[in-house]
């Protein structure tokens, strides 16, 4: 055999083990199992709430030995989508991804089947036809994080600050992106609560995505159009709602006695808002998903058998409890 057929057959092996990435377990030279590649689409970086979930992803990476291919999609599907094309090229030995919206994925999600690449979902769902197209979805109940706004929202008119108030409750909203997961079943959830007494009426919903600029944008519009009108604002995500704060405060407005605020994350400023008195309850949505991600591609990897569902546990924090929370929190 040629020197010429030797370098390609030992070239061959190189790249045939560097391209399974050895996540059978395959052994270097050296004996150590070579680390698991794992190519991740993130979102972008919109809110506290999602650099907060990146810093868990990257760190629980490095913690586990997984070796990171991170790309950041600006808040757009296409550029998810030649991500995840591009680590199926690659050939990864697992996708994750956060889907920015629900639907459009079946094409992509068929390519890394065939391809026979996993792909975990982490902190949104996807649409699809065939959920086999992924292993598991790792990530929070954004229905119940509606109902648990809605609940304290009755609970908060019905036997707490707000009892004595007479007549029709209207609210404006400020929804998260157009077709994503937690807009469309944080909308639902609350809904599904305040549909209980004819009091409740939203006035004015309307999507601020999930940034603080677009929060305080839509804010006006709605002070503009309803004035002191508006009893209460109901935001997808604290990040509107500290932008919709400041847009009160400009209108001469009380936030957090004026006009209520619900909001959704629990990240550090919206503790802060609740600290001074601007926000009334923030409920809890974790993004720390890095390291139960991480031990989902290692069983993954290894053959397990992995839960379809992983829903993440999550609390609510209202602002008389905010102070003694704050030095407790994480992100
Ligand atoms: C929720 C996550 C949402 C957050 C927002 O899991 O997808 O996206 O609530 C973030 O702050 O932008």
């Amino acid at each position: 055999m040629t020197g010429l057929k030797h370098w390609l057959l030992a070239a061959g092996v190189v790249l045939f083990a560097a391209c399974s990435g050895g996540a059978d377990g395959t052994k270097s030279d050296a004996g150590a199992a070579k680390p698991i590649v794992l190519g991740f689409s993130q979102i972008g970086a919109e809110s506290e709430w999602r650099t907060a979930n990146t810093v868990s992803i990257q760190g629980a990476a490095r913690d586990a030995g997984i070796t990171l291919r991170f790309s950041d999609a600006q808040q757009k599907q296409e550029n998810q989508i030649k991500a995840l094309r591009s680590f199926i090229a690659q050939r990864v030995d697992v996708i994750a991804f956060s889907p920015v919206v629900e639907t459009g994925w079946e094409t992509v999600l068929r390519e890394a089947k065939t391809a026979k690449i996993p792909v975990i979902l982490t902190d949104r769902a996807v649409e699809v036809s065939d959920e086999s197209l992924y292993v598991s979805f790792i990530g929070s109940d954004f229905v119940e994080e509606g109902r648990r706004a809605g609940r304290w929202l009755t609970e908060y008119y019905s036997t707490g600050k707000g009892k004595d108030f007479k007549g029709d409750i209207n609210i404006v909203e400020l929804q998260g992106t157009v077709g994503s997961a937690p807009a469309n079943d944080r909308k639902a959830g609350f809904a599904e609560i305040i549909a209980a007494d004819p009091r409740y009426k939203v006035i004015r919903s309307q999507t601020g995505d999930f940034t603080r600029a677009k929060g305080k944008e839509v804010m006006e519009a709605f002070l503009k159009a309803e004035g002191r009108k508006i009893n209460v604002l109901y935001a997808h995500n604290d990040d509107m709602a500290i932008g919709a704060i400041q847009a009160i405060e400009e209108a001469g407005i009380k936030p957090g006695t004026e006009i209520i605020i619900i909001s959704i994350d629990g990240v550090k400023g919206a503790f802060e808002a609740m600290m001074a008195g601007k926000l009334n309850v923030s409920v809890e949505c974790s993004p720390l998903l890095g390291p139960q991600l991480m031990s989902t591609v290692k069983d993954v990897v290894a053959g397990k058998q992995i839960p379809k569902r992983i829903v993440t546990e999550e609390s609510v924090f209202p602002m008389e409890t905010a102070a003694q929370e704050f030095p407790k929190r994480k992100y």
